[in-house]
């Protein structure tokens, strides 16, 4: 093999991925996320569904990083929120779903700079200088999305639409896997 060669490895097993995950750091994790090519039936494992909102399922939670899936009946979407200074990389396992982001101009309003379609197997990411966040499934069947957040997210500011106003919110989750918490 020539220097200008390199090899990347593809997670394949949740086993490996949490391994490389627990072993990286921050730089890594990007890289990591993008070499994640896991069959979708080990994400089933995970699933919960709720009419009321998306479901949070935790794989794995560790002092340096969060993995968590979430699943989303047709139409369920987030409220505007920032990443509690965290940064947070979403990979669609199945469905489509729109990334609406925001930023706050002078007059303190909420303004769009981006809005795009996140397909299968896409990865964004979002770092709270970039703005606030929105996603929404568009599919009209359930849905699923990867969330590596670094380090874990425990509250994040959430836009009430009411009050005009962010609030800081509690983030829970609706299921823990045999991984847990560590
Ligand atoms: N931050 C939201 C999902 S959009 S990245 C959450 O964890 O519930
Ligand atoms: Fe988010």
């Amino acid at each position: 093999m020539t220097s200008t060669e390199h090899t990347t490895e593809t997670f394949q097993s949740l086993d490996e991925l949490v391994s490389a995950l627990s072993e990286g750091e921050r730089t890594t994790y990007d890289n990591i996320i993008r070499s994640t090519n896991l069959p979708s039936s080990i994400y089933e494992n995970f699933c919960s569904w709720s009419d009321k909102s998306y479901t949070r399922n935790c794989i794995i939670d560790t002092e340096k990083f969060e993995l968590i899936l979430l699943c989303w009946e047709p139409g369920q979407m987030t409220p505007i929120h920032d990443h509690g200074g965290e940064e947070c990389w979403v990979k669609v396992i199945s469905g489509e779903f729109r990334e609406t982001i925001y930023q706050e101009n002078e007059a303190g309003e909420l303004t769009v700079v981006k809005s795009a379609v996140a397909k299968t197997n896409d990865i964004t990411y979002m770092i709270d200088f970039m703005g606030f966040h929105s996603l929404e499934n568009l599919s009209n069947e359930r849905s699923m999305s990867l969330h590596l957040y670094a380090k874990p997210i425990r509250s994040c500011n959430s836009y009430d639409a009411i009050s005009g106003e962010f609030v800081n919110k509690d983030l829970v989750y609706n299921t823990v896997s045999e991984f847990g918490t560590k």
